[in-house]
């Protein structure tokens, strides 16, 4: 039962499509989350990008993007990751002539994070703007290292963030659901989007793997070969603590499936900010009871 969207697309019926394959694509980049002088700031970013509309939105100029992508981020008090997120992504996804939009979802309230209701807040309030075919639901501190790696949305859910330096790119288990995760539109309203019932850290990625087998679907991966990624290092913030409840609600993923998700989402928008690089929902989660 979502809202209309306010627009559905940004470019002209008579356009020609992009070509499967991008051909700006170069492989292997050069990625350093470890400057002296820091990431770029907000505004150097956005000169680098001159043609970022309003809201951090870019779609190609030159063909009709196969793809609409939102990149969902969530999000409180990481600026320093955010630059250096934005400063290597948004350069990277033009490559891959998506059109898109960074959308970073920002708990503004004194609770535990809760890094699954935020992705349902991006999800719903992305979808009021523009018409969303594919979601990247994507955390702030990974940057990708070989352009590559399509931010599409195929047939089946997919987990993104195969190979990581922080594991020696290596999968740090089979199921593991966490870090960047893309789906459809349709396919995240079937498993009725992510759990909101997950206070801190922990399990919440492990939730949706468990939704998305009972939904019958498929975990796809992209080779571990391009899906390298760089993290940011980072302490454990004092306000995302272990969830001492996420082995008990781990435990009936199912039975909560239909009624704990986008149908039970209530949360408080506190304003969006339409940056030149992105755009910032600040939301209130409400309780977390
Ligand atoms: C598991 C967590 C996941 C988490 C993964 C990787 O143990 O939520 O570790 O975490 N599951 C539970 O706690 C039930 S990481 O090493 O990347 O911080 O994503």
């Amino acid at each position: 039962h979502l809202p209309k969207p306010e627009k559905t697309h940004d470019y002209p019926e008579n356009w020609q499509s992009c070509l499967e394959t991008p051909p700006k694509l170069r492989g292997q980049l050069e990625v350093d989350l470890n400057q002296t002088a820091g990431p770029k700031s907000f505004s150097e970013i956005a000169t680098d990008s001159p043609a970022l509309k309003s809201g951090g939105h870019w779609s190609p100029a030159y063909c009709k993007a196969k793809n609409r992508v939102a990149i969902v981020i969530p999000y409180r008090n990481r600026e320093i990751h955010l630059r250096y997120f934005l400063m290597y992504m948004h350069k990277t996804l033009q490559r891959q002539e998506l059109d898109y939009q960074i959308f970073v979802v920002n708990q503004v309230d004194d609770n535990s994070f809760n890094r699954a209701k935020l992705l349902n807040v991006g999800f719903v309030e992305a979808m009021k703007q523009y018409d969303w075919q594919c979601f990247v639901f994507h955390d702030v501190d990974l940057v990708l290292e070989n352009d590559k790696c399509l931010y599409r949305c195929p047939e089946m859910p997919r987990h993104i963030s195969v190979a990581i330096d922080k594991f020696k790119y290596k999968l740090l288990y089979a199921a593991i659901f966490g870090g960047i995760t893309s789906m459809t539109t349709d396919q995240y309203i079937q498993l009725n989007g992510y759990s909101n019932l997950f206070w801190g850290w922990g399990g919440e990625d492990d939730d949706m793997f468990n939704r998305i087998r009972f939904a019958n679907m498929k975990i796809l991966r992209p080779p571990p070969t391009t899906a390298r990624f760089k993290m940011i290092k980072h302490d454990h913030e004092s306000s995302n603590k272990p969830n001492p409840k996420r082995f008990s609600l781990l435990k009936n993923s199912l039975s909560r499936m239909s009624e704990d998700g986008l149908n039970s989402l209530e949360y408080t928008v506190k304003a969006i900010h339409k940056f030149p690089t992105h755009t910032m929902i600040d939301v209130d989660l409400g309780n977390d009871g």
